[in-house]
């Protein structure tokens, strides 16, 4: 075959999540931008939660794309800042987490309403299978740093995520991080 791309390398910092040199812009997430994915107003608009440090490649089934978050400490409302969470466009694509730096949760959920949550925090190695939607939640008191890999034509799926939800919440509880049922999921 003709090599579609030259080779490539860049650096990754392991604890912040940068890349040196950066490949794209990178891509920052405020309250305002999660507006209909929290369950509460947002009260800070402006209040970065999540930066996205993407590794771009052409959208083909035949690349892998990679990128890494930097999700911030804190909350709106009940909830954890969290990723807006997403199904891929096309479903079937899979991805791969690895945690870099902080405590997160993994929320994953089917389209027919199975969930599962995973841990995420310094070494772990999260598996996304086709046909999960996946968010990521900090449930720390630092910035939750991973980085991820997945199919180049995967695509993301946010409106079924704005108009359904997941099926279960994460936020402070009596004991530490809680996971609680959705009241609003497919309301
Ligand atoms: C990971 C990957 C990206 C995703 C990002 C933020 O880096 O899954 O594809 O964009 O997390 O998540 P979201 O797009 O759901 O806001
Ligand atoms: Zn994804």
């Amino acid at each position: 075959m003709d090599p579609k791309l030259d080779p490539f390398t860049t650096l990754l910092d392991l604890k912040l999540g940068t890349f040196d040199p950066e490949r794209a812009p990178v891509q920052v997430r405020t309250q305002a931008d999660l507006r209909g994915f929290f369950q509460a107003e947002p009260p800070r608009p402006d209040q970065l939660v999540y930066r996205i440090m993407p590794v771009p490649v052409p959208t083909e089934n035949s690349e892998i794309q990679c990128s890494t978050t930097i999700l911030e400490p804190g909350t709106v409302g009940d909830e954890y800042n969290m990723t807006k969470g997403h199904f891929h466009t096309v479903r079937d694509r899979s991805e791969i987490y690895i945690g870099l730096a902080g405590e997160g949760r993994l929320v994953l959920a089917t389209e027919d309403g199975r969930h599962r949550v995973e841990p995420m925090r310094e070494g772990t190695v999260n598996y996304v299978p086709g046909g999960w939607a996946h968010r990521s939640v900090n449930v720390g008191t630092e910035p939750l740093v991973f980085f991820a890999a997945y199919v180049g034509d995967a695509g993301h799926d946010y409106d079924t995520i704005r108009r359904d939800g997941f099926p279960v919440l994460v936020g402070p509880g009596s004991d530490g991080p809680a996971v609680r049922d959705n009241p609003r999921y497919r309301g």
